[in-house]
């Protein structure tokens, strides 16, 4: 396999449950990460099509897995976010149970992406999911997001900061991007394509 041209990322299907979720016949990377924290700007960051994935400033945007085709190589998923507090309980619930059922659904999951926003503390559902990940020994990167609201230099303290603070797997690769800023993409996109084209 060679390059993967991100720019040639379409929407494939939404799954409101796993049963609705497309076959895997392609390598799966997943978004996860709290509400807000920039998934589905991060994917239209990937593709440099702002108009791919909707976003919101509004919390709980993205009610149901997303899925996107990447230049018929690899598929993206875009999770609801967890944590989301304003929609009902009994909603926040529905979605949040998705995100973990997702994860315990017998879907192979080829890379995790766990988004983080740089400026908050990771919460204890962030910390929750990277446990599960190590766990379950699923490959993350970890990506963290809204480098824009900082300054390069803390943003790189901050990042070893947390890096140290918690326990990252030690083949967890760790980014640092803006989607509003396009910065890191390239990086991401690159480190995304090597690890899929390493295990071919
Ligand atoms: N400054 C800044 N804002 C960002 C960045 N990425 C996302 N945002 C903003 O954060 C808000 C949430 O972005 P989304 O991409 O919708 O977040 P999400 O994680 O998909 O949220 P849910 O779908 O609710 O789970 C929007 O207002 C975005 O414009 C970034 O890199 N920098
Ligand atoms: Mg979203």
């Amino acid at each position: 396999m060679g390059n993967i041209n991100f720019r040639k990322t379409t929407f494939l299907k939404a799954a409101a449950k796993i049963s609705q979720c497309p076959a895997q016949d392609l390598p799966e990377i997943v978004l996860c990460g709290r509400s807000n924290v920039g998934k589905s700007s991060l994917v239209n960051a990937l593709a440099d099509n702002s108009k791919l994935a909707r976003t919101s400033s509004s919390p709980g945007k993205t009610r149901q897995v997303i899925y996107f085709e990447v230049d018929k190589s690899l598929l993206i998923a875009d999770l609801p976010g967890y944590g989301y507090a304003k929609v009902s309980r009994e909603k926040n619930t529905e979605f949040s149970a998705l995100c973990d059922d997702y994860f315990t659904s017998g879907r192979k999951i080829t890379l995790a992406l766990v988004l983080l926003d740089i400026r908050r503390e990771p919460s204890d559902k962030d910390i929750m999911m990277l446990e599960y990940l190590n766990s379950a020994d699923i490959p993350y990167f970890i990506v963290f997001t809204k480098c824009d609201k900082m300054s390069r230099s803390q943003c790189l303290t901050r990042q070893r900061q947390l890096a140290q603070e918690f326990d990252f797997a030690q083949d967890a690769q760790i980014y640092a991007v803006s989607a509003d800023k396009k910065l890191g993409i390239t990086d991401l996109a690159d480190g995304i394509a090597a690890f899929v084209n390493g295990l071919a």
